[in-house]
């Protein structure tokens, strides 16, 4: 990589004038340099450049290094760099938020951080083996959870927070993948030109001829409902027989066992043949509904693959057992609820898969930790990742997206918070003079989403647990009647957009922070309860597959007590909850994404769309506090205890105010008096360079000091 950066600036604070138009255009000059990153202060904006360029070398590692942020032309190895040297050496916990729309490059982005804090940290056998299980549950993960969509080919459909821990040298010795809420709707069904998870594919085209037997697998796509009916999808620039080869191998080296390996195989065979398992409408004996079941021999091999009894399956997928007065009573299955009910276990079987498959990444960590000679009792200081789905809208939007979105909303809040108005904040605090910088808070939207009792999930949450008829329609008015004041929320029914003939009856519609979506309601009441039928689950549990009795707990006959578990959304909403307070407690660091093009094609920004999302990200606010702000800040104290040897008076120690002795050695430096202001207990600098400089001239000076004591010492001698 050229490390010459001369083209536009590298840092938009310096831009001059600040205005969208010229940060753009800033922004498209260095695209068309291949200059992908540049910084806002100390948050990186990145370009995807839909290309592979020549910027993830050994050397370009090499070069930045334990480097100064500001020394090289802007890269996520420096704010990886920075995040990891201040962990390791000021004990300060971290967290990297990856932020943008869906196909922006996050996943790309958190893989770049990982790789670079893997080559810079400690190596040994030992740590080695630890770093090796955590870069090798990427592809793993991947697989199960990312799929194509038209915004994306290899889509992240489920959130992952990672957290790296390290000991106190800055060594690897562990980490904990949380991931969030899978699109697990995607397994039954895709929109046009989209595809399912990537394993599907990977594993007809990769598995040899014996395994695939084994599986009761046929090669080809086509021969799954599940894997047809996003139309063009099936096809897909991604090798999905190599990476097969390289997810199997991942799993191996995260230490599945092969038993282990086989029985995950075996569960996405029996959803693809599930998938092809057709019902035939039929009159019962009583006159009521019912159905059967068509293609027998995919039910037979899915009780083979599992070792269920096909008795018990074939009665779980057409009939139901309520409970009438304390006795068991039998109902059969309309064509329709059969379907449905199908679907609903190819989907818990798939999501609890996908759950389990974190868990046991996790375990195989701990395991091996304990079996190294790695000493994790001291304490951990940690390096959080978060690479979570990006902001969508598609033509079609359901609860999914809605909870995605979401998720999007909180993230953006974080940020908001964290560089906006906590900056803003601390100057007023800290009694220095500052211009107010105006900027959307996108507060009001979360709180119309995830307040307590009145947000459309409680609203959502109150519709799903009402006796009586409830449908999606039902759960549309009530949004209606008690949401239609709210100015972030737009419905046909609501007096200001009644006559917007772009809102359909059975849809409402949003103002995100990101933009204008569409959900329509079909379908939320469903995916919010998320309810299995129990013959389903018994069925499952009593499969001699082992896996299946841990991912259905409650189809074990000896659990009496049956409480309603968790809605979807309130699940969802506990987990960011939990993640935000997470993310809050460590010392963030950002890169914001941007998408250049609608059409994944390399060298085309589109300005238009590029302007959209540096709005919505809301950059050039970031911009304007920044640059009417100062980059670095810290208490008197420590600073004077790092930089006391640059003058005479404070050398070697200083009894005076701290505040005080900062000043004398601010002085002492010729730095000119505009680039720095005196807090009430801080001391501010604007320029990040000058803090640099008086990095540089400390390190000189230390150089000198300890020449001088090996002199002494050598007269001594
Ligand atoms: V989503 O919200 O999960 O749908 P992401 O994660 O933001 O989305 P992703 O990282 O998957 O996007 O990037 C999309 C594609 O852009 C990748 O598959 C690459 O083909 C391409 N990409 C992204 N970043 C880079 C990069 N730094 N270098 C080269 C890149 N290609
Ligand atoms: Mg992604």
């Amino acid at each position: 990589m050229s490390l010459e950066s001369n083209v536009g600036v590298s840092d938009a604070v310096l831009l001059d004038p600040i205005t969208e138009d010229a940060f753009i255009d800033n922004i498209h000059e260095r695209f068309k340099h291949d200059l992908i990153y540049t910084y806002i202060g100390n948050v990186v904006v990145s370009v995807n450049p839909y290309q592979k360029l020549q910027l993830y070398t050994h050397d370009v590692i090499d070069e930045y290094r334990s480097r100064n942020i500001y020394e090289l032309p802007p890269h996520i190895y420096a704010i990886a760099d920075d995040a990891y040297r201040s962990m390791r050496d000021r004990n300060l916990d971290q967290c990297i938020i990856i932020s943008g729309e869906s196909g922006s490059g996050k996943t790309e982005a958190s893989k770049v951080i990982m790789q670079y804090v893997a080559e810079v940290s400690g190596k040994g056998q030992d740590i080695d083996t630890v770093k090796e299980q955590l870069l090798q549950s990427n592809p793993v993960l991947e697989a199960f959870g990312n799929a194509k969509t038209v915004r994306n080919d290899n889509s992240s459909r489920f959130g992952k927070y990672m957290d790296i821990e390290f000991d106190y040298k800055g060594d690897p010795i562990g980490g904990v993948i949380t991931n969030y809420l899978l699109e697990k709707s995607r397994v039954a069904v895709q929109s046009k030109g989209e595809r399912n998870f990537h394993i599907f594919y990977q594993l007809l085209s990769g598995a040899d001829p014996q395994l695939l037997k084994s599986l009761k697998l046929h090669e080809s796509a086509q021969d799954y409902v599940f894997l047809r009916n996003g139309g063009n999808g099936l096809s897909s620039a991604t090798d999905d027989a190599e990476n097969f080869r390289i997810v199997k191998n991942g799993m191996e080296i995260i230490g599945f066992s092969s038993e282990e390996i086989n029985h995950v195989f075996k569960l996405v065979s029996t959803i693809l043949k599930l998938g092809n398992i057709q019902f035939t409408p039929r009159v019962n004996e009583d006159g009521t509904d019912g159905c059967d079941i068509g293609a027998e021999n995919e039910v037979q091999e899915v009780c083979e693959l599992l070792g269920c009894s096909k008795e018990l399956l074939d009665a779980a997928l057409t009939q139901r057992t309520v409970e009438v007065k304390g006795d068991k009573v039998k109902t059969h299955l309309k064509n329709n609820d059969a379907y449905y009910a199908r679907d609903a276990l190819c989907k818990a079987l798939y999501s609890r898969m996908f759950s389990w498959l974190v868990q046991r990444i996790n375990d195989s960590i701990k395991v091996i930790l304990n079996s190294l000679k790695i000493d994790t009792k001291g304490k951990t200081k940690v390096m959080g990742v978060l690479d979570i789905y990006g902001f969508e809208v598609f033509q079609n939007n359901s609860f999914e997206q809605f909870i995605i979105n979401y998720c999007n909303e909180k993230l953006q809040q974080i940020f908001i918070e964290l560089t906006l108005k906590e900056e803003q904040e601390e100057y007023v605090k800290e009694g220095i003079e500052w211009i107010h910088v105006e900027y959307f808070n996108n507060a009001v939207i979360c709180d119309l989403i995830e307040k307590n009792n009145v947000g459309i999930l409680a609203l959502l949450d109150e519709e799903c647990l009402r006796p009586g008829d409830v449908t999606d329609t039902t759960f549309l008015n009530k949004l209606n009647q008690r949401c239609a004041q709210h100015p972030h929320y737009e419905s046909r029914s609501c007096k200001k957009t009644q006559s917007d003939k772009s809102l359909p009856h059975d849809a409402f519609r949003l103002r995100h922070y990101a933009g204008n979506v569409l959900y329509k309601v079909e379908g939320f009441i469903d995916k919010n309860n998320d309810l299995l039928f129990r013959d389903l689950s018994q069925a499952m549990f009593s499969c001699k597959n082992p896996l299946l009795k841990t991912l259905f707990p409650e189809g074990n006959p000896s659990q009496k007590s049956l409480k309603r578990p968790v809605t979807a959304g309130s699940q969802f909403k506990i987990s960011v909850t939990e993640l935000m307070k997470n993310l809050l407690s460590k010392n963030p660091n950002y890169i914001r994404c941007i998408k250049p093009n609608d059409d994944k094609k390399a060298s085309v920004l589109d300005v238009n769309l590029v302007r959209h999302q540096v709005r919505y990200l809301g950059l050039m606010e970031n911009v304007r506090v920044k640059r009417a702000g100062y980059a670095f800040r810290q208490s008197y104290g420590i600073f004077l205890y790092r930089y006391k040897m640059l003058a005479k008076e404070t050398w070697p120690s200083w009894k005076g105010e701290a505040k005080e002795g900062v000043k004398l050695v601010l002085e002492s430096q010729n730095i000119p008096s505009e680039e720095y202001a005196f807090g009430k207990t801080k001391i501010f600098i604007r320029n990040p360079k000058t803090l640099f400089e008086i990095e540089e001239r400390r390190r000189d000076k230390m150089e000198d000091l300890a020449v001088m004591i090996q002199k002494v010492w050598k007269g001594w001698k």
